[in-house]
């Protein structure tokens, strides 16, 4: 029996077709990974519960680590990513789905629950609510080590996770995969980077000749500044980090405190992972430019201080889909995305599939991964093993028809020796 709570079931036709799109550009994880997991197996008797968005992407992760024996689980890792078709039509091919769009905070971890009350064996998250929520109220799952090792897609999941391990709180085996070269080179670089074009969803908005200011200059901010760089913007770059300062300089982009921003800045799009990136004080709200853009594609909605926004504005006007004008006392206008929460999933239907089968496949490999190592695995952070990221690597330049030069063995000696010199 499949256990879900969807918005509308009615939509399912619509999400079958999107699944196919993704499935289409996502040969590692839809194609080559799967038919394997369909012969072998590797998950058998094993139940995966995933906190993600809710995309046709992850859809088909799901089904690839179905293909695979699991017993799979979803639920939505942002009130506003969820789309709904796809999650309809998950249900239909047995996957258990407790997710729609716009739940409120108290829906949202009620379908957490749903998934951690099937008593998972492999947790996915993509922000660390699911596996903190279970060290919170589910101590049994991983006392009992019914929970082998957890997973984790994002950043600041990672970083949530690294604050725990290091004051002991970490329970569980944790991979962060975010950290691995196949993931937050491409997904994050790639996808995140060309999530600004939700800030043009948004507004319909030219970036040639615009002042974009890009917070931060990690690997999802870089990407997201070299793009609007591409499309003609004149970019400012704002970071606390002074190696990423330097790197950003060098890279020919102009860096500056935020507060010296605001008074030219058409549109502010952060990805920093920090909260406040806009301090939250009306006297800085008083210095934005008429009818500037604010948009956050970080993990939560406290980039921009979209609380303290809202409570200083005279007025709050839905203009667009997921756009909000907002109306300050003096009268000016300032236009926020997505309710501050990712625009790149909320205007935009996430990281496009490309990228995100290399994600996905090392998410489907470290599943089998941690069932044939379960016994072996201690609480705290482990690495994805190279051998996995490079497997990964691999196969997707396998499936674009690409080829590469092997190391001969004179070569590979010479690379891991040291007595050849002058
Ligand atoms: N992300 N998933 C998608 N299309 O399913 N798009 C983005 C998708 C993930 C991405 O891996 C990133 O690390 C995370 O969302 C941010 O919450």
């Amino acid at each position: 029996m499949v256990n879900y709570k969807v918005a509308d079931e009615s939509l399912a036709d619509q999400g079958k077709e999107a699944l196919y799109i993704a499935e289409n550009k996502m040969p590692v994880t839809a194609k080559v990974i799967r038919e394997r997991f369909q012969k072998e197996k590797p998950l058998k008797g094993i139940t995966i519960a995933g906190c993600l968005h809710i995309t046709k992407e992850t859809g088909n992760l799901a089904r690839t680590l179905k293909a695979g024996g699991a017993e799979v689980y979803l639920c939505g890792s942002n009130p506003l990513s969820t789309q709904d078709d796809v999650a309809a039509a998950l249900t239909q091919e047995g996957i258990n789905v407790f997710a729609w769009h716009g739940n409120t905070d108290e829906e949202f971890y009620w379908c957490i629950r749903q998934c951690l009350n099937a008593k998972p064996n492999i947790l996915i998250d993509d922000g660390a609510d699911m596996i903190v929520t279970a060290h919170q109220e589910y101590e049994d799952l991983i006392k009992s080590g019914t929970i082998m090792a957890c997973q984790e897609e994002t950043t600041t999941g990672v970083k949530r996770f690294k604050a725990m391990d290091s004051q002991g709180l970490l329970k569980v085996p944790l991979f962060p995969v975010n950290d691995a070269r196949c993931k937050n080179q491409f997904d994050n670089e790639l996808g995140t980077g060309q999530g600004i074009v939700s800030a043009i969803y948004g507004m319909h908005v030219l970036f040639a000749g615009k002042n974009v200011v890009i917070a931060g200059y990690g690997h999802c901010s870089s990407g997201m500044a070299l793009r609007a760089r591409g499309l003609g913007a004149n970019v400012t770059v704002t970071e606390v980090d002074s190696i990423k300062a330097l790197q950003a300089i060098f890279a020919g982009f102009s860096v500056k405190p935020i507060e010296d921003t605001l008074t030219y800045a058409d549109i502010i799009l952060t990805a920093t992972g920090c909260k406040h990136v806009i301090p939250p004080k009306t006297e800085l709200f008083d210095k934005l430019k008429d009818g500037v853009i604010l948009g956050n594609l970080g993990h939560f909605d406290i980039e921009i201080p979209t609380k303290e926004l809202y409570e200083y504005s005279k007025e709050i006007k839905p203009i667009r889909q997921n756009v909000e004008e907002l109306i300050f006392p003096s009268g000016k206008k300032v236009y926020l995305l997505a309710k501050g929460r990712l625009a790149n999933l909320v205007l935009s239907e996430g990281h496009p599939s490309e990228v995100m089968d290399m994600s996905f496949a090392l998410q489907s490999l470290m599943s089998e991964y941690i069932v044939k190592n379960k016994d072996f695995l201690k609480p705290g952070m482990v690495d994805v093993p190279i051998d996995i990221d490079d497997k990964v690597g691999f196969l997707k330049l396998k499936s674009m028809g690409v080829e590469i030069d092997t190391l001969t063995e004179e070569q590979y000696n010479y690379i891991h020796g040291y007595e050849e010199g002058t």
